[in-house]
């Protein structure tokens, strides 16, 4: 039988590659793949139990809850509570930080920010949904930690990963030494290394972007659609267009097969949609780390300021060259490859 390495027995071994580290983040990240087997185990039976559909109240970004979102909020929340190893959970779906006071808790050295369910207006519909989450360490001394430890440039993350609740289910993550995936095992119970050292192709053909907000974008980035759509052979195009509405499942694909996402700002929306602490920080780091690049169109996502928890930001993140070339038309200037 060839020897398949379990996710517990993958970070062991790679915790000798942190000689400071003295398991903490080993069993943190141990809790957040437990808690991401309970969370997939609903999601794979909804529709057989009454799971399904809104619960009937709406989070702090004012959207629909729907059940299966307050299901895993719970159970991440819950591993992380009783796993000991993090003082403060950011999670999307809560106004505020919640402060892990216990005993053992209130002293952990890590923060952990997450977005529990992420595109879970397609759970109904049975498409893929995800999980992402992202670590780092407590800035703040001794006593109650502070929104502050939470409010740290992406480039500050220990950790980050997603879960993307699919076909198969997989964990991906990094520590900063490249991005590894696993894929659960139901028979065993286990994530195992299926996809190690993952690497983004540098360029791609599937650009990712919800086009029916065309007339509101800004014009760099109706050029750059257009771009993908004109037929040239010689560079692959026209691209094909690939958005399910479901940012893991969206960037899961592109980091595979190569492909730029893209969700920028409009003239009501600035910013954007999508969150910087929950969703661009940590998908950054692991689109980084695999070789991809991730801007807001001007600056490097990990360098952006973390101002307030809840704070949006446009993303191009992606293949790397897509990403240059979609920047160049932003900033209406040539590139060089
Ligand atoms: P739109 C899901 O709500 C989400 O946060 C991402 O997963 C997804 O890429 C995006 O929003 C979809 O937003 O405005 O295109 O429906």
């Amino acid at each position: 039988m060839p020897k398949v390495a379990t996710l517990g027995q993958f970070i062991i071994e790679k915790q000798a590659d942190f000689p400071y580290a003295k398991g903490e983040l080993s069993r943190l990240l141990r809790d957040i793949g437990i808690a991401a087997k309970i969370v997939n185990r609903e999601v794979n039976k909804a529709g057989l139990v009454d799971i399904l559909g809104a619960a009937g109240q709406t989070n702090i970004q004012g959207e629909r809850q729907q059940k299966l979102d307050v299901y895993a909020n719970e159970q991440f929340i819950s591993a992380l509570q009783s796993g000991g190893e993090c003082c403060i959970v950011a999670s999307e779906e809560n106004e505020d930080i919640i402060l892990i006071d216990s005993e053992v808790s209130k002293s952990a050295k890590y923060i952990v920010a997450i977005d529990p369910l992420d595109g879970s207006s397609n759970i109904d519909v049975n498409v893929p949904v995800g999980t992402i989450f992202s670590i780092y360490r407590r800035k703040s001394a001794d006593g109650p930690a502070l929104i502050s430890d939470v409010l740290q440039k992406g480039t500050q993350q220990v950790a980050a990963g997603y879960i993307i609740y699919g076909s198969s289910t997989m964990l991906v993550y990094t520590t900063g030494c490249g991005v590894n995936g696993f894929t659960l095992d139901p028979s065993i119970g286990e994530f195992c290394l299926s996809h190690p050292e993952m690497k983004m192709p540098k360029t791609g053909t599937i650009y990712s972007i919800n086009e029916g907000n065309y007339i509101h974008f800004p014009d760099g980035v109706k050029q750059y659609i257009k771009y993908c759509q004109v037929e040239d052979k010689a560079t692959n195009r026209p691209y094909s267009s690939r958005y399910i509405g479901s940012m893991v499942a969206d960037l899961h694909r592109n980091l595979i097969k190569g492909g730029i996402f893209i969700y920028p700002g409009t003239a009501s929306a600035p910013k954007g949609k999508l969150r910087l602490v929950y969703e661009c920080n940590p998908l950054a780091f692991i689109i980084e780390q695999a070789g991809g690049k991730a801007t807001d169109g001007e600056s490097r996502i990990l360098d952006l300021e973390v101002i307030e928890l809840h704070q949006r930001t446009p993303i191009f993140i992606g293949s790397k060259e897509m990403v240059l070339i979609a920047e160049a038309f932003l900033h209406e200037t040539s590139v060089t490859l």
